[in-house]
């Protein structure tokens, strides 16, 4: 059995509690895969660090699981990783300014990039999950020239994910709902559930970020076998419509959500409302998600035929985004460490207008980090 050094760093913090379990269960990488753990952390989190290692050893998993270990050393850490999960960043604290944590979470990921160069095998396949993710691939890549650009991605899964869930739950509404007055109900119809594996087409474009375009123009339901448009099975255009809902700035009110596209940009705010957390079990099983569907073969894959969202490099793109940018866009992966621009895809009019907006954010953000950098 191989074994697979994977770094995940901040470790201590609470997507990493929520996915370790999954790596170390193998839903991950697979089951034939065995895994070196590093979790690593800044030494003021070295306490929780440690506590999460002891959890780890407390919970028996499977052979899977060839070791951890809990660092705070950055060079013990990406030692020969071939996989680096990066979610530490800084988070932002009340009256900061957006510009300043692009600056500081890109001095982390300048420090993440040199490490990666300097220690990491040079195959090393990267997510970078810490915010704004685009624009840290960007400072990442320019640390670590030594990594192709193609092996560095950034998480849009989650918005992607959380996209296909509202679809399946409107759906299965829709579906289950009686015909007619004294028509009968969905048990009387014979009316299956709607899965992930009976969505295809749906896709998040942009950046991660309120400006992200989630666009459901070419989504499709498989019923009984065949595929149907969204909006025959939904019968709600307006809800499906991008031009009903514009990116507000951040700002997404409870009872202000006029469709599918505002209800998935404002989604991890609701959940930050509700939980008074950022979203961590999501956002791990969507990290899980990406790095099967990436690096694992299909009996683990998520999605193994359908495009997924995915953040990589616009180099070689073929929608018109202009390149030297990461940004989101629908892709199809082969489990192999490989992944292609997904065909077919032709954004509507309203998406294209609302996509340029995304990447006017991009560059923006780019121009802030080579400014802050001195690059
Ligand atoms: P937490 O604040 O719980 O954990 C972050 C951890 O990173 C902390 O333990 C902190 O000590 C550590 N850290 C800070 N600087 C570090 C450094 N230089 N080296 C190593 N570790 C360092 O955040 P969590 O909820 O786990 O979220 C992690 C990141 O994911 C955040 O930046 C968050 O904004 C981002 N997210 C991105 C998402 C995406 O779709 N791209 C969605 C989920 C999430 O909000």
């Amino acid at each position: 059995m191989a074994t697979l050094k994977v770094v995940v760093t901040g470790g201590a913090g609470q997507i990493a509690y929520s996915l370790v379990p999954l790596i170390a269960r193998g839903l991950v990488f697979g089951p034939g895969v065995r895994v070196h753990l590093r979790l690593l952390d800044i030494p003021p989190a070295a306490n929780a660090l440690e506590g999460v290692a002891m959890e780890v050893q407390d919970s028996l998993f499977s052979t899977v699981l060839d070791g951890v270990l809990a660092t705070t050393d950055e060079a013990q850490a990406f030692d020969g990783a071939q996989v680096a999960i990066l979610l530490g960043g800084f988070p932002r604290r009340p009256g900061m300014e957006r510009g300043d944590l692009i600056g500081k979470n890109a001095s982390i990921m300048k420090r993440m990039g040199e490490a990666l160069e300097r220690y990491a095998c040079h195959n090393c396949k990267v997510v970078v999950v810490a915010n704004p993710a685009p624009t840290n691939c960007l400072v990442l890549s320019s640390h670590a020239p030594s990594l192709s650009r193609r092996n560095i991605s950034c998480l849009s899964r989650l918005d992607h994910d959380r996209m296909v869930g509202m679809l399946l739950h409107e759906a299965n509404r829709s579906l289950s709902a009686p015909v007619s007055a004294g028509g009968g109900d969905a048990g009387a119809r014979g009316w299956r559930r709607l899965g992930p594996a009976d969505v295809r087409g749906a896709c998040v474009w942009g950046n991660h970020s309120n400006s992200q375009v989630p666009d459901a123009s070419a989504v499709e339901f498989l019923i009984d076998g065949s595929w149907v448009p969204a909006v025959s099975v939904i019968g709600d255009s307006g809800w499906l419509d991008l031009s009903t809902s514009t990116p507000q700035g951040g700002r997404v009110l409870e009872g202000e959500v006029s469709g599918l596209a505002e209800a998935v940009r404002g989604r991890g705010a609701a959940v930050l409302g509700a939980r008074k957390l950022s979203s961590a079990m999501s956002a791990a099983n969507a990290i899980a998600g990406h790095l099967s569907d990436w690096l694992a073969p299909a009996a683990v894959s998520v999605s193994p035929s359908q495009a997924v969202s995915m953040g990589v490099t616009s180099d070689g793109n073929p929608f018109g985004v202009p390149e030297g940018l990461f940004c989101s866009f629908p892709v199809h992966c082969g489990g192999d460490g490989e992944w292609a621009f997904a065909e077919g895809y032709r954004l509507p009019e309203e998406a294209e207008r609302q996509l340029e907006a995304s990447i006017a954010e991009l560059r923006e953000e780019k121009s802030i980090v080579s400014e802050m950098l001195g690059e």
